[in-house]
């Protein structure tokens, strides 16, 4: 069994920023630990917009604070988050996740990430077998 407290994870090689500085992910679980995903607790800071694309992976994300959107790119389509809501990109939507307050996300991620991704200039994350 595994347990983790979030006081363990801040700090640690677990706590992963955004290079563009949007976001703030502590990954509770990532691959190392074989669980088939990983789950991050993920702040989203107030007033940013983020390019989002997972072409490898699936993801869900459950909104526990805060409020903004998902703006999918290829509909016309504006999905309001808030807490309380979910969404999973089942189908790799490709989205701006816009936060109009500070938002706290929990996310999981099929197949998992390895732990330390940032997002990619495309808004992806790479597969792991092409290095991360
Ligand atoms: C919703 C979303 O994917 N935000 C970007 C960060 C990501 N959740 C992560 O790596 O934890």
């Amino acid at each position: 069994m595994i347990v983790r407290k979030l006081n363990e994870i801040i700090e640690t090689e677990r706590e992963v920023f955004a290079s563009n500085g949007n976001w703030r992910s502590r990954r509770f679980l990532s691959e190392s630990d074989r669980m088939g995903f990983s789950l991050h607790d993920t702040t989203i800071f107030a007033g940013t917009k983020t390019l989002i694309h997972y072409k490898h992976h699936v993801e869900a994300v459950y909104c526990v604070e805060g409020s903004g959107q998902v703006e999918l790119i290829d509909e016309d389509r504006v999905i309001p988050v808030s807490a309380g809501t979910m969404y999973a990109l089942n189908q790799h939507e490709k989205h701006y996740l816009v936060a109009n307050t500070e938002m706290r996300i929990i996310c999981v991620f099929n197949p998992p990430l390895s732990g330390t991704e940032v997002h990619r200039e495309d808004g992806s994350y790479a597969e792991l077998a092409d290095g991360g």
